[in-house]
């Protein structure tokens, strides 16, 4: 039986396979840009934003095709934040999803490019296979992608988080800057899942946005748990970096225990969300308990 777990394999391959379909030719002069976006792009992850896309999409009794394109462009955008967040301007990181960081790989130059060229790709990417019928659903997918990946999202989470540093911030600030650095492309998943099935009934869309919600606050504690309990070989990134880097987390702010009672809860809430719709809620149940109880 297909296992909806955080490593379900059908639905990773379906969206790497896409993922690769929309990667230009790198047989040109651009090639090692080509590359480096590859590089990055294809190296593993657990495609938590796309699966929530296409779950959300199956619930409401959408098709896998239709909604792809904008699942894809949210892997894209996801992508390029962990390539610019790695940047030695950033949190200067040099190993990412196992690998070296891509400007280790490739240099800083050519690291910042790949992120700004999987920026832009990720919206040609949207409106890939646009037609009469569905462009409506794909010009509001396009406007949330932006509004939740950009100032007032997740670049504005950020910023909150660089201006942060050395400041020792309090829960509430952590709890701002958390959702919207790591919940908003979450939320955007899963409404964009929505909006590319046709829905438009305001209930469904705010369950939608609150189950995001809540499973990006319970990612980012077990997140935040894995950087104390976990070791790099299993991360694929360096552990202990924030606090290293003496960064304010749910741990240092609330202690593991009540880090591992708040994810509960939290991961409680958004599978109470889920009531409101018709469609199957399993996989949509299991992906939320796989990522409170995930590894990496
Ligand atoms: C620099 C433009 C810019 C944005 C940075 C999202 C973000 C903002 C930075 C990413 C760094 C980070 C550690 C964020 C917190 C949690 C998070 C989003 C982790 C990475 O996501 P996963 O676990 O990664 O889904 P995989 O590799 O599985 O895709």
């Amino acid at each position: 039986m297909e296992s909806n777990d955080i490593k379900s394999a059908k639905d990773i391959r379906l969206i790497e396979s896409a993922l690769e379909g929309f990667l230009p030719d790198g047989d040109c002069l651009e090639k090692n840009l080509i590359e480096a976006m590859r590089y990055s792009l294809m190296a593993g992850g657990k495609r938590i934003r796309p699966r929530l896309a296409l779950e959300f999409s199956r619930i409401n009794g959408g098709a896998d095709g239709e909604i792809m394109p904008a699942a894809c462009a949210l892997e894209m955008i996801h992508t390029y934040s962990l390539i610019h967040d790695d940047l030695p301007c950033m949190d200067d990181d040099d190993m990412r999803r196992g690998k070296p960081s891509s400007h280790k790989q490739f240099g800083e130059a050519t690291a910042l490019l790949a992120g700004d060229a999987l920026l832009t790709l990720a919206f040609k990417t949207i409106f890939s296979g646009m037609n009469s019928q569905n462009a409506v659903r794909r010009a509001k997918c396009a406007e949330i992608l932006a509004e939740y990946s950009g100032a007032r999202g997740m670049i504005g989470g950020q910023i909150i988080d660089l201006e942060s540093e050395g400041k020792n911030p309090e829960l509430k600030r952590l709890e701002i800057m958390d959702r919207k650095k790591t919940g908003c492309l979450i939320k955007a998943g899963c409404l964009m899942g929505c909006i590319g099935a046709g829905v438009c009934d305001e209930k469904k869309l705010a369950a939608a946005e609150s189950y995001g919600e809540c499973i990006g606050l319970a990612f980012q504690i077990v997140d935040d748990i894995l950087d104390v309990t976990s070791t790099t070989d299993e991360l694929g990134k360096p552990v202990g970096s924030d606090e290293m880097q003496k960064k304010a987390t749910y741990v240092s702010l609330l202690g593991i225990e009540k880090c591992r009672e708040t994810a509960n809860e939290m991961t409680n809430r958004a599978l109470a969300c889920l009531d409101v719709f018709d469609g199957d809620k399993k996989p949509l149940r299991e992906l939320a308990l796989a990522l409170a109880r995930r590894g990496k």
